[in-house]
């Protein structure tokens, strides 16, 4: 046994050692809010009810939230007359009880949408069916969400449609006027919240998003030009770690381009697929890490920028493993923290982008 004052000063260092190892580093959005900028996530209906180890990490990272798929028409529709806000209610007193933010995501898509609406969609009804629902939701939430993503993945090219305009059933039904539907029914409806125009598919040169840059330009400025209050762009950023057309000039440019014609840019669901990486975790990691890094560095350099969100915010649960599944089956490592909650780094890469922006 060594003398007492010994044993205090070993008491004494070790506990200084244990208070400097635990000293947590800033969560994400408080990292952000330093920039002026604010960190957030996607949170599904499953994560919601049964994940109380993921909402607690929520809580330490994020400060804005966005439904998964609560604030869509699949879920808020049962049926032509009835509105059912149950889910997305449940999360919205989640994140009002935890002081967090929440974004609304989305009024139109051609995805996310219960069957009797494709059945009953016809160019005579089509005009009154999204007053009525943009009125009916926008309006439940008047003044309660940051943003809404009033429309979602509106464009592509390849569909050879007038503005570049997705053939879809709205777009059928009420072509280019959809947008003019959506967008001023919105803003009168809760003028408080800021409306984006949100889409996936600008982050490379692959030469299907050099068009889907230009043709997103060209709709915004048909839209200003139009009136039509249009506000913000929201770029998805769901990343592919194996790609390498990822041209920092480029996608600046494109930001710099939005930002002149006075609109901001949100990233609204960042995450980084490793399907195309080897399965080694410190070598797909650091991949993963780095392509995000460059991607976020060239897009936070912009003022115009208001934030992040990432499309969940742990591997345990992304969309990801469905739809680009790895051929080895392993889980992929998309998300700022791991399966086991884990911070990666990709959690890193973000934190260090966050931190090099400039302040707003
Ligand atoms: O990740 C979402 C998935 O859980 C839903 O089933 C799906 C349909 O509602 O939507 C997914 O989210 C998409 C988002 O709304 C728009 N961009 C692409 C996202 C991934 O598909």
């Amino acid at each position: 046994m060594p003398p007492l004052s010994r044993r205090k000063f070993i008491a004494g260092s070790s506990l200084a050692l244990i208070a400097a190892d635990a000293a947590p580093q800033p969560g994400l959005h408080a990292r952000a809010r330093a920039r002026g900028l604010f960190y957030g996530s996607a949170v599904n209906d499953d994560t919601l009810t049964n994940d109380p180890a993921v909402l607690g990490r929520i809580k330490a990272e994020c400060g804005v939230l966005v439904g998964e798929a609560q604030f869509k028409w699949g879920d808020l529709r049962p049926d032509a007359k009835t509105f059912d806000f149950t889910r997305a209610d449940a999360l919205l007193a989640f994140a009002t009880k935890s002081g967090l933010r929440m974004r609304g995501h989305t009024l139109l898509w051609h995805e996310g949408n219960p069957a009797w609406l494709e059945k009953t969609l016809t160019p005579a009804n089509a005009e009154k069916l999204l007053v009525d629902h943009i009125r009916g939701v926008v309006g439940h939430w008047k003044g309660k969400l940051m943003h809404w993503d009033v429309v979602n993945e509106v464009i592509d090219s390849d569909d050879k449609q007038p503005l570049n305009l997705r053939k879809t059933l709205w777009q059928q039904a009420l072509g280019a006027r959809m947008l003019d539907i959506a967008y001023h029914t919105t803003a009168e409806t809760d003028p408080s919240a800021l409306r984006v125009i949100n889409d996936y598919g600008t982050d490379y040169t692959l030469a299907w998003q050099d068009r889907k840059r230009g043709a997103m330009l060209d709709l915004l400025a048909d839209l200003l030009h139009r009136k039509v209050p249009v506000q913000a762009v929201g770029l998805q950023a769901h990343l592919d770690g194996g790609e390498v057309t990822l041209d920092q000039k480029v996608l600046a440019k494109f930001v710099a381009d939005i930002a002149s014609m006075g609109l901001k840019v949100i990233v609204t669901e960042l995450d980084v697929r490793d399907q195309r990486l080897p399965a080694d975790i410190p070598s797909r990691d650091e991949t993963v890490a780095a392509h995000a890094r460059a991607w976020l560095d060239a897009v936070l350099s912009n003022r115009a920028v208001l934030g992040v969100l990432s499309w969940g915010i742990s591997d345990r649960n992304t969309w990801l493993n469905g739809q680009f599944a790895r051929a080895d089956k392993l889980p992929q490592r998309a998300l700022p923290l791991d399966a086991a909650l884990n911070r990666t780094k990709l959690w890193s890469a973000i934190a260090a982008s966050i931190d090099a922006a400039p302040v707003r």
